[in-house]
């Protein structure tokens, strides 16, 4: 028995079919707060229609893709803050954006804010599920790592309240069989943490889907809009590269209300180099044929985690922490 073997990766068939996923990120520009759900399915669809024409299999929309990105605000009226989360996926026009997906037969991910019923009462995450070609929901996901702050702070331009308006999400980070693979998601904040990649690697994910709101400043901190852009695209090609997965990292791009977004929306390969990337602030769709095979020569080789990681030894690092 080889080594490999005897660490549970199967040989190679000689008959073996590439897992080749063509992917659509579909980049969104600003979603202003009086845009209503019926205008933002009608955006969503048209890229979603341009990437069945490109014969994709899979589209890949931004973090909160069905509103503007409302914890930049106050929001003081109840019945405002209510209507920008979704009670079921899907309800309302989001229904129409699901059978146009089952009727081209094309699957997406998609990020929104949930309002989850519960027998404690209402819940709140950054969501996004994976649907699959025939409509269904193939996995859900809730945002673990929430930027900003509770407190509003009125001398900021903007505000940054997610750990106000949601609560970390209970998911973990699951990853999914879809496509032949293994597929995971994860939601903007979540893309600068080495856990999250790392995490879904230790299950084998070959695919994560990545929506993002990033302004091009932050009131907090003292960065250039310059090093933000840097750092947006380190993370995840980091992330793609020492985890061997395909990493689709989608933005938000444009000035929404006022606020100026990151675009840089990029398909990312495994060994960490971005194979596509939008050229655009506005609704761009970029598309790449995503081998999951392309993640074995890592998985199988440097960044084998059953063969080359050694978590025994990391105990005074978790003792420190
Ligand atoms: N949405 C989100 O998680 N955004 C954060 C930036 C917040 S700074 C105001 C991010 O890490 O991109």
């Amino acid at each position: 028995m080889s080594a490999l073997e005897y660490l549970g990766n199967p040989p190679i068939a000689s008959d073996h079919q590439p897992r080749i996923v063509r992917v659509a990120a579909a980049q969104l520009g600003p979603i202003a707060k009086q845009e209503n759900r019926e205008q933002v399915v009608k955006r969503l669809t048209a890229l979603l229609q341009q990437a069945a024409a490109e014969r994709c299999d899979l589209v890949v929309y931004p973090e909160m893709a069905l509103t503007t990105f409302f914890p930049h605000w106050e929001v003081s009226d109840p019945a405002e803050l209510e209507s920008y989360y979704e009670k079921a996926m899907p309800e309302g026009p989001v229904v129409r954006l699901f059978e146009e997906a089952a009727r081209l037969k094309i699957s997406f991910s998609l990020g929104y804010a949930e309002l989850a019923t519960t027998p404690q009462g209402p819940r709140h995450f950054n969501s996004s599920v994976l649907v699959g070609k025939d409509g269904g929901i193939i996995g859900k996901y809730r945002k673990v790592h929430l930027p900003g702050h509770v407190d509003i702070r009125p001398q900021d331009p903007f505000q940054n309240l997610e750990k106000l308006y949601f609560e970390v999400g209970d998911l973990g980070f699951p990853v999914f069989e879809a496509f032949g693979g293994k597929l995971g998601m994860c939601i903007c904040n979540d893309r600068r943490w080495p856990e999250t990649y790392r995490l879904m690697a230790l299950k084998g994910v070959e695919l994560i889907t990545l929506g993002y709101n990033t302004p091009l400043f932050n009131p907090d901190q003292t960065q250039s809009p310059e090093q933000r852009r840097f750092h947006n695209h380190l993370c995840m090609q980091a992330g793609a590269y020492q985890n061997s997965t395909w990493v689709v990292g989608v933005a938000k791009a444009g000035i929404e209300e006022g606020v100026e977004m990151m675009a840089g929306t990029c398909i990312i390969a495994p060994t960490g180099e971005i194979v596509v990337q939008t050229r655009t602030l506005g609704d761009e769709l970029v598309v790449a044929d995503c081998n999951l095979d392309a993640c074995t020569p890592g998985k199988r080789g440097e960044f084998d985690l059953a063969l080359n990681r050694r978590p025994e030894h990391y105990g005074l690092l978790v003792e420190a922490a």
